[in-house]
């Protein structure tokens, strides 16, 4: 009877001195934010016996590190365009490892035809899309077509509204990886009132800008991570 007090006590002493134990509040801000979730909701409509905590509590450090390996295999970025016209979309990027970048386009809005189609310098749209800037350009070459070998990085060539004034397009390039130096996150997309003339048009613009007028809808790349 004594050594069993004695036994219990020690147990009490143990639980009490334990470092593990007074460290174990410290874990909770390092977990993943969404582990809350999983520890609440199995714990209602279920009864509260020991090894089902155990079991919950087990399965969900276990699955903590699962979306940094997600993130790591594919970099996704999107942009939502708007303007001041009834011109709107939403354009997606992927791109694997350091391959090229696919970008999907979904434009709606425009007049039937050819649009320029840019990533201009700035994500910035304090005054419109004029405070976007000029074509992303981090090499310091002249206005091209997507396929010169002198282009601006930006420069995309044009989009191809149908009779509905819809463009859905998907475009491959090399130049506007998600990551790295020259990276596009940050900057924005733009489309144009007018075709792009790809540097050939002999206008003064046609090496700056193809002569593509006024920006109908622009957006700011911005990456996001996917948790599958
Ligand atoms: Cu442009
Ligand atoms: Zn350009």
């Amino acid at each position: 009877m004594q050594a069993a007090a004695i036994a219990a006590m020690a147990v009490h002493s143990i639980l009490f001195s334990s470092p593990s134990t007074s460290s174990f509040p410290l874990l909770f801000p390092l977990s993943n934010p969404n582990s809350s979730i999983s520890l609440q909701s199995p714990f209602h409509g279920v009864s509260l016996k020991t090894p089902i905590a155990r079991q919950t509590l087990t399965l969900t450090s276990a699955a903590a590190p699962k979306p940094l390996t997600v993130v790591a295999a594919a970099k996704k970025a999107v942009a939502v365009l708007k303007g001041t016209s009834t011109v709107e979309g939403v354009v997606t990027l992927t791109q694997e490892d350091n391959g090229p970048t696919t970008v999907n386009v979904k434009i709606t809005g425009l007049t039937p035809g050819p649009h320029g189609f840019h990533l201009h310098e700035f994500g910035d749209t304090t005054n419109g899309c004029i405070s976007t800037g000029p074509h992303f350009n981090p090499n310091g070459h002249t206005h091209g077509a997507p396929e010169d070998e002198v282009r601006h990085a930006g420069d995309l060539g044009n989009i191809i509204a149908n009779a509905d004034g819809v463009v859905e397009a998907t475009i491959v390039d090399s130049q506007i990886p998600l990551t790295g130096p020259n990276a596009v996150v940050g900057r924005a997309f733009v489309v144009h009132e007018l075709a792009d003339d790809l540097g050939k048009g002999g206008h003064e613009l046609s090496l700056s800008t193809g002569n593509a007028g006024g920006r109908l809808a622009c957006g700011m790349i911005i990456i996001y991570m996917q948790h599958v």
